[in-house]
C-alpha cells in the first residue's frame, strides 16, 4: 500500500504536500518523497523513513513551485532500499514524475518489451518505474512538442492496453500539469477535490478523502475505474475514461484495515463499514452460540475498536479497553523478518490486568494475517488472568496472497493458508475463534454504496479478477516477496548498478 497526493497550487506547494503526506502516513511508513516543479525546475526530496523524519527545514525550503507530487511508501514488491522511494522520474519526454500505489501483474512481460522494443532502461525492481516508462514511451511515440490533455489521455489508453493489475497513480508533466488515473477495475483508491482560493479554484488528487479534508479541499468524487483526471498549471480540470472499464471491484481490504476511518471511499464511509463489520460479527456469534459466556469485549488497538464496539453493543456486553498501545513505535505488520515482529508485540502492547482477571474475554482484531501477533496477544490475555480467551476477526480467514498492491506475504506465511478455522484456532491458542463471513464483509461495504456489489477479495477467496494470475506467477511472487528474500536483499543482495542508483536518488 502507498499513499499518493498531487496538487496544483502556488501557495506553498511543498508545505501543502508535506502536511498532506502526514495525513496519509498510515498508508506507508517505509519511505516518503515530494517532487515539485517550479517554472520547469524540478525539486526532489525522498528517502526511507517517516514523513516527519525525511523532510527537514532545509529540504522544505527547496520544495518550491506551482505543482507537485507526494508519496508515502509501503513495500509491496522488491526490497525496501531507498532507491525505491518515490516519486520516480524520467527526463524524456517533458520530464515526467510518478507516484504510484498498486502492483502490475504483467511486469515480466512489460520489462522485457520496454527493454527489447521501447529501448528503455529500468533501474530497479519496482513496477512503478515500469509504469512510468510505459507512459513515457507512449507519450514519446506521439512526438508532440507540447502535449494537450487529449494527447495525455490517448497515451494512457495505450498504458491501459499494456498494463494489467491494480494501480492508482499520479504523474507530473513538468511545466504542464498533473495526471491521475486508476486501473480499470478501480481496485486501488483515488479521489480528487477542489477548493476556492483568492487565486481561483484549485484541485488536489489523492489516495483518500482525508488528504483533501486536511488541506481545505472538498471531495468532488472518486476517480472512476479506467478514468484519468488532468489538472493543468492553470488549474483547468479535464477528465476522460481512457479504457473500457471492467467491473468496478474496489479492494475490500481498504475497509478492513488500510484506509483511515474518516475517509470516504467510492462514497462508502470506512468508519460505517467497520461499524457494520461489528454488527454482522455480533449477529453471527449470537446465532452460533446463543448461550455464550463472554463477560467482556476487548479490542486489539487500533483499527478493530470501531467494529469491537458495535459487536459488544449487538451482544449487549461490556466493551472495555484491555490493552494500551505504545503509540511511538511502528506497525508490526510492516516489519520485515519474523523474529523482529515477535519481539515488538510486547513492546507495543500492555494488558490492563483488572480487565482480564477471572473473566471470559472476547478479543477482537481487524484481521489475522500471519497470526504471530494474535497468538502473543492471546497469551498476554491469559497471563493477565483471563479464564477463557475467545478471538473474533472482523475479516474472514486470509488464505491467499495479494497481487494488487497489498503486502500480504507469500501464502506460506499466512497462518490460515490451507488450514481450517479449527486448525487456526488451535495454532493461535484461542478457546474459540470466529471469523467474519465473506458475504457479510462484502455487505458491510455494499450497504454504503449499493451500486458496488463486487469487491476485490482475492486474499479471502483466491479469485484474481485480472485473469492473469496463475500458480507460476504466485510462485514467482512468493520467491520475490517472502521474508527471506527481503532480508537477503537488505543485506546487500543488490547489484552494483542498483547501489549506484541508490546514491543518485537518495538526496537530490
Ligand atoms: C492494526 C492492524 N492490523 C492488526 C493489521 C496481525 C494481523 N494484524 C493486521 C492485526 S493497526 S497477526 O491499524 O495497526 O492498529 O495476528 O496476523 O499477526
Amino acid at each position: 500500500m502507498c499513499g499518493l497526493v498531487g496538487v496544483v497550487t502556488s501557495n506553498d506547494v511543498g508545505v501543502c504536500l508535506y502536511d498532506t503526506l502526514t495525513v496519509l502516513q498510515h498508508r506507508g511508513q517505509d519511505a516518503a518523497g515530494i517532487m515539485t516543479s517550479d517554472d520547469g525546475k524540478l525539486n526532489l526530496r525522498k528517502d526511507n523513513g517517516l514523513v516527519k523524519d525525511v523532510f527537514r527545514t532545509r529540504h522544505m525550503r527547496r520544495l518550491t513551485g506551482q505543482m507537485g507530487l507526494g508519496h508515502v511508501r509501503y513495500p509491496t514488491a522488491g526490497s525496501s532500499s531507498p532507491a525505491l522511494a518515490q516519486p520516480f522520474y524520467v527526463n524524456s519526454p517533458y520530464g515526467l514524475a510518478l507516484a504510484h500505489n498498486g502492483n502490475l501483474t504483467n511486469i515480466a512481460e512489460l520489462s522485457r518489451d520496454l527493454f527489447n522494443e521501447d529501448l528503455r532502461h529500468i533501474n530497479t525492481d519496482s513496477d512503478s518505474e515500469v509504469l512510468l516508462n510505459v507512459l513515457a514511451h507512449e507519450l514519446q511515440r506521439q512526438g508532440k512538442i507540447r502535449p494537450t490533455h487529449d494527447d495525455l489521455f490517448s497515451a494512457l489508453t495505450r498504458v491501459y492496453e499494456r498494463c494489467r493489475g491494480g494501480f492508482a497513480a499520479i504523474v507530473m508533466i513538468t511545466g504542464y500539469g498533473i495526471l491521475g488515473f486508476r486501473d480499470k477495475h478501480g481496485i486501488r483508491p483515488l479521489v480528487f477535490g477542489s477548493r476556492e482560493t483568492e487565486r481561483g479554484k484549485e484541485y488536489m488528487i489523492a489516495s483518500e478523502s482525508v488528504a483533501l479534508d486536511s488541506q481545505g479541499f472538498h471531495l468532488e468524487r472518486d476517480v472512476a475505474p479506467g478514468e484519468a483526471i488532468y489538472i493543468d498549471v492553470e488549474n483547468n480540470l479535464y477528465s476522460k475514461i481512457c479504457t473500457k472499464p471492467g467491473e468496478h471491484m474496489p479492494c475490500i481490504f481498504e475497509h478492513v484495515y488500510f484506509a483511515r476511518p474518516d475517509s470516504l471511499m467510492d462514497s462508502i464511509s470506512v468508519y460505517k463499514a467497520r461499524l457494520r463489520m461489528g454488527e454482522k460479527l455480533g449477529e453471527k456469534l449470537q446465532s452460533l452460540r446463543p448461550n455464550h459466556d463472554i463477560d467482556v469485549v476487548i479490542p486489539i488497538p487500533d483499527t478493530s475498536r470501531t467494529s469491537a464496539l458495535e459487536l459488544a453493543n449487538r451482544l449487549g456486553i461490556k466493551f472495555r479497553e484491555g490493552f494500551v498501545k505504545n503509540r511511538y513505535i511502528g506497525r508490526t505488520f510492516i516489519m520485515p523478518g519474523q523474529s523482529m515482529r515477535k519481539k515488538s508485540v510486547r513492546q507495543k502492547l500492555n494488558a490492563i490486568e483488572l480487565e482480564f482477571k477471572g473473566k471470559n474475554v472476547l478479543l477482537v482484531d481487524d484481521s489475522i494475517v500471519r497470526g504471530t501477533t494474535c497468538k502473543q496477544i492471546i497469551q498476554m490475555a491469559r497471563d493477565a488472568g483471563a479464564k477463557k480467551v475467545y478471538f473474533a476477526s472482523a475479516a474472514p480467514a486470509i488464505r491467499y496472497p495479494n497481487v494488487y498492491g497489498i503486502d500480504m506475504p507469500a501464502a506460506s506465511e499466512l497462518i490460515a493458508a490451507g488450514k481450517t478455522d479449527n486448525e487456526v484456532e488451535e495454532l493461535i491458542g484461542a478457546d474459540w475463534l470466529i471469523y467474519q463471513d465473506l458475504d457479510d464483509l462484502i455487505a458491510t461495504a455494499s450497504e454504503g454504496n449499493p451500486d458496488i456489489t463486487r469487491y476485490e477479495c482475492s486474499v479471502f477467496n483466491g479469485e484474481y479478477i485480472t485473469g492473469d494470475v496463475d500458480e507460476i506467477y504466485l510462485k514467482r511472487l512468493e520467491n520475490a516477496r517472502n521474508d527471506a528474500a527481503k532480508k537477503s536483499k537488505k543485506k546487500g543482495g543488490q547489484t552494483r548498478r542498483k547501489n549506484l542508483v541508490e546514491d543518485l536518488n537518495t538526496e537530490v
